[in-house]
Formats: structure tokens, sequence, C-alpha cells
């Protein structure tokens, strides 16, 4: 089995906001998730520096877009290490080989009879680098940015896209699994049902970008070029190496409804004009919304992720974006729940587990893990209910049910301990054989836990094991009950999210 998944290359025309953190570190839960299933595994994200919105910014800095892209790129590369996400490979769309691959890409679909010239006059929005007709604006401004279009008229290149509405037509109706979730689905289709409008490929007023290769007078539009890195990476990512035929059959983009119509109707068609077939399936997550509004630069309520990884670290960032709206809904998050979820969540029902489990077995039984698996219990129940069904909500990207559902193992390993009060227990002889088994199951409860949680908290997960001296590996055959190593060297952990004041701004 094999699983490629993406992010969308995002504009560097800014610094990384949190928008772009929650797109990655979910595309890092599903890379890592599917790892751990062993199965092989390609994570590829990057930028997209080819935008007229890119130019401008360089242009009002005074720097050549080349020198401009490639010192703000650098911000971006180091986005996903911080977020903790393991990428396997970054693609800049001024790399060369994707460069040389665009161009081969757009030659196969003019050879094959879908690109014509035109003049172009019409609406431009450089924030969405999209073409826009007069229905799709709000009192004459793009109802995204809130700002007006500019006129351009210039000889274009158009695709055919017209050409292309029934294929795409049977192709939804073929794999009813697509798009998701559901409901967007119905967006793209009755979308495509009401007529599609060819669409220019190329610039001809703008100097930053590919040029044709039939045409070196004009460059290839931003998103004719965007949209290819994600097959275009798979030729170059391992020099002398050509990932297409493993990876492009099981390909799953991520990204946000703003983006939907580029993913699921050009770019599906524009494959098909040149040959390729299309994506595996496309999932579209909601918008983040801070107190109900979009997080954007242009709106000036970016939060930078890397502001909030210096307080709370990367995993609580992770877990928050999982945790905070069920994703692939719009859901409104206040910044204010990171600090809420570290102490209630991370810090109490995590945290405090793993300190008072090690304290009791380092205390009452030496640190070594006594006893054994008893059969038949909840949390056995509990463990293989998180075996099977984790991978369930997974395979249909449910982030957020996933660690809900791990989470009911945290809650109840807690009423467990409280219920069982092996403090109580540790006074009474008598009563060894029970304390035996609630350290046992605690002990073992957690490594299950550290196991299925390590796709979200990659930097905790380890740390959980070591303190219970078990071996750090995070195969899912290992999401079993009863699976506890020996071990003597349990002492009491230190805080995995120590507490600390935090301010009220
Ligand atoms: O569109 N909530 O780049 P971009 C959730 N270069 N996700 C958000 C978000 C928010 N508030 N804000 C941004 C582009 N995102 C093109 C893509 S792909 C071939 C080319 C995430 O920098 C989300 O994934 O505007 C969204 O789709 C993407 O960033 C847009 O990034």
């Amino acid at each position: 089995m094999r699983f490629y998944v993406t992010t969308p290359i995002y504009y560097v025309n800014d610094k990384p906001h949190l928008g772009h953190a929650y797109t990655t570190i979910a595309a890092d839960i599903l890379a890592r998730h599917h790892r751990q299933r062993g199965e092989e595994t390609f994570f590829l994200t990057g930028v997209d520096e080819h935008a007229t919105k890119v130019w401008r910014v360089a242009e009002s800095q005074g720097l050549g877009a080349q020198e401009y892209v490639d010192q703000i790129s650098d911000a971006w590369r180091s986005l996903p290490p911080r977020l903790n996400a393991e990428t396997d490979f970054f693609i800049r769309t001024s790399d060369e080989g994707h460069k040389a691959f665009v161009r081969e890409f757009l030659q196969r679909i003019y050879d094959n009879g879908d690109v014509y010239e035109d003049v172009y006059a019409g609406l431009y929005c450089v924030g969405c680098e999209a073409f826009k007709t007069e229905d799709e604006l709000v009192d004459g401004k793009c109802p995204l940015h809130s700002t007006e279009p500019e006129w351009i008229e210039e000889k274009n290149y158009f695709f055919r896209l017209s050409a292309y509405q029934d294929k795409l037509l049977e192709l939804y109706a073929e794999r009813p699994d697509f798009v998701q979730p559901p409901f967007r689905f119905n967006e793209v289709k009755s979308f495509v049902s009401g007529g599609l409008r060819d669409f220019s490929i190329s610039r001809a007023g703008q100097p930053w970008g590919i040029p044709l290769p039939w045409d070196e007078g004009q460059v290839a539009y931003v998103w004719a070029d965007a949209l290819v890195n994600y097959l275009s990476a798979l030729t170059f990512a391992r020099p002398g190496e050509d990932l297409r035929e493993a990876f492009w059959p099981e390909v799953r983009h991520l990204m946000a409804q703003d983006i939907l119509r580029f993913h699921c109707i050009y770019w599906p068609a524009m494959l098909l004009s040149a040959g390729y077939s299309v994506p595996k399936q496309i999932f579209i997550h909601g918008y983040l919304l801070l107190d109900d509004l979009k997080i954007s630069k242009s709106l000036g309520n970016a939060v930078d992720p890397l502001e909030l990884i210096d307080t709370y670290g990367a995993d609580a960032l992770r877990f928050w974006c999982a945790r905070a709206v069920s994703f692939g809904q719009d859901g409104s998050a206040s910044v204010s729940g990171i600090a809420d979820r570290y102490e209630r969540e991370l810090g109490n029902d995590l945290g405090n587990l793993l300190s008072r489990t090690t304290a009791m077995i380092a205390r009452y039984r030496d640190g070594a893990i006594p006893g054994g698996p008893a059969a038949g219990s909840e949390l056995e129940g509990l463990i293989a209910d998180v075996h099977t069904n984790v991978l369930r909500d997974l395979d249909g990207f449910d982030i957020t049910g996933a660690v809900d559902r791990i989470w009911t193992l945290v809650r109840h390993l807690n009423r467990y301990v409280t219920e069982q009060a092996p403090w109580t227990l540790a006074k009474d002889e008598s009563k060894a054989a029970e304390l035996d088994q609630v350290l046992y199951d605690l002990a073992d409860g957690l490594r299950v836990s550290a196991i299925a949680l390590w796709a979200y908290l990659p930097e905790t997960a380890p740390k959980i094991l070591e303190a219970l001296g078990q071996p750090v590996a995070f195969d899912w055959e290992l999401v079993e009950y009863g699976r506890l190593e020996p071990t003597t060297s349990v002492a009491a952990a230190p805080p995995l999210f120590p507490r600390f004041e935090v301010s009220a701004a």
C-alpha cells in the first residue's frame, strides 16, 4: 500500500499564517498515520512563486522577483519542521525540474488540440490570482479579498475546459468519493453542470513566470503552473528516480474551499488532456475562523503560528488544530482555546496521568511494571475500538473524530485511576494483586495512547513510551492490549506539559 498526500503550495507574497499551518498539520497527521500502518508514504508541500502578487511585492521592495522568492522561501521551508511536520519534499515552482516539467506538460495539452489563442478582456483578482465574472463579485468587489478586480485585456492562450464538461461529470458519477466531504462535491457538480468556460492559461503582460514552450513571449498563468507541482515533484524529488508510477495513482490533495474549483475542475481536466489519470481523492477542509473572520493577511487578523509554537509548543498547536474545529467543517476557534486545551487536556488528562502512573509504579513496585493483561475489561474493548476505528476515521480524513476516539481512552484511564484509587489499595497487603492489575492497565493504556497519538503529538508520544520503559516504536499493530514489555526502570516522570501563566492578551 502507498499513500501520497499534498498541501497546496502556498503563495510567498508574505510569511506563513495559522491557516497555512493548519493544512500542513492535517497533512502531516495523515502522513504519519499511514507510515504507522507500514505504508510507503510521500508527503509533499512547498511554495507557489510565479504569482502576480508575488511579483508585485518583489517590485515594491525594489528586489528582482527571483531574489525576493529566494529570500522568503526560507521562511516557508522552515515552517514544516517547526510544526513537527515530516515532509518528503519541499517544492518551489522556480525549481528547474518543475519549470521543465510544466513546459512539457503544457506542450502535451497544446499538441492535443486543447489550446487556442484569443483575446482575454475581463476582470482579474490578484488576491485570488483568478479571472472573475461580474456575477462572482459583490458590489463590484471580490468577496474574498474585498478588493476591486483589475481590468485586463491581452492576447492569451486558452484551455478548452468547456470540452471537458461531460468527461468531468462522468468522472464525478463514477467516483462518488472523488471530492470529500459530500457537500463540497455537490458544489463542484452543480458548478460543472451549469456549464464551463474556457480559461486563459497564459499571461502576456507579466515577465515573471514559466515561458510557454510554443510562445516564449508569454508565461504560464500561475494556476496552469502551480497545479502541475503535484506531478512534477515526483519526477525530481529524488534525483535519478521517477516516483510517478509508484505515487501518482495514490495522490490525495488537501486544501480549503477557496481553491476547490481549481483542484476539482481545472486540474482533472488538464490531467485528462495531458494523458494522466486524475487524483485519487480531494479533501476540502473548512476555513479556520477566528472570531468568525477567515484568517488572512489582507484582513489583518493573521496569527503567527511560530509565536504560538514558542509559547505552547508544536504538539499543543497540532492538537488544538485537530480538535478546535471538526475537520472538514468551517468553524470558529479562539486562540485562547489553545491555552485551555494545553492545560485541561494535555496537561491534566494526559500529562498528569503519566506523572501519577509512573510515580505509583516507582513507589509501590520499585519501578517494575507488575502483573499482566486481564482479558475482557472495558479497557481492552476501548483499545480494540481505537485499533480498528481510528483507521476507518482517518481513511475518511476524519482527523477530529479519530482523536476524539483516542481521547475517550485517555479519559477512561483518568476515571479508572480515580475509581480504583491505587493509593488505597497500596495500604492493604491483601489487595496486592488488584494493585498490580491497576498499575499494569494504566501503563498499558498509556502506552497504547502514546502510539495512537503519535501522529498528533510526535514530540510527546516518545516521551511517554520512554517514561514507561517501552521501546519507542509506533507501528499500528502495537495498538493492542497486553503488549507491555517487562521493565524495572520506571521513575516518576516530569510533567509533559508544565503549567505556566498565560497572559490574558
Ligand atoms: O491558494 N483556514 O495559496 P495560499 C484554513 N498558491 N486553511 C487556510 C486558511 C484558513 N483561514 N488560510 C489559508 C494558494 N489556508 C495557491 C495554491 S496549489 C496548486 C496553489 C490554507 O497561500 C488552505 O489550505 O493562498 C488554503 O486552501 C491555502 O492555505 C491557500 O494558500
